[in-house]
């Protein structure tokens, strides 16, 4: 049986607002399996590697400054359909519109600022999820 594996982070607004065990709490009764953590500060080169998709985009270096505004932690988790599974636990992008019970939904709110804060990133697909791990584990 092969199990799957998902990036996630927790934003420098979720460590802020010291919301970093409630996001690993909901991770781990959700029944996923952490493998991997660290606390780190990302730079702009790491950054600009994770983000690359977003490259051109208005929100693009507002994105970056605020990624770089703190330290972020990044977690390994596994589990069937991980993937899927967090970003369902994350909820929607724009936590105004995130559903009530999500992490985004429940936590997050719209600041007024250029990029949207929103506590934690998910990785979108599988080819998402191993590009990003070693982004910020390595091989
Ligand atoms: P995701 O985090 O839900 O996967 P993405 O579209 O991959 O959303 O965008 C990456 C991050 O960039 C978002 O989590 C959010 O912080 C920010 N962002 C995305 N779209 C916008 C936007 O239209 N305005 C401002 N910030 C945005
Ligand atoms: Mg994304």
């Amino acid at each position: 049986m092969s199990t799957e594996k998902t990036l996630i982070l927790v934003k420098p607004d979720g460590v802020r607002r010291q919301l970093v065990g409630e996001v690993i709490s909901r991770i781990e009764k959700k029944g996923y399996v952490i493998t991997a953590m660290r606390m780190m500060q990302a730079d702009r080169a790491l950054l600009e590697r994770h983000y690359a998709e977003h490259q051109g985009k208005p929100f693009f270096e507002p994105l970056v400054e605020f990624m770089m505004s703190g330290p972020v932690v990044a977690i390994v988790a596994e589990g069937n359909r991980v993937i899927e599974g967090f970003r369902s636990l994350a909820g929607a992008t724009d936590p105004t519109v995130a559903a009530p019970g999500t992490i985004r939904g429940d936590l997050a709110r719209d600041q007024g600022t250029k990029v949207v804060q929103n506590i934690v990133h998910g990785s979108d697909s599988p080819e998402s999820a191993a590009r990003e791990i070693e982004i910020f584990f390595g091989k």
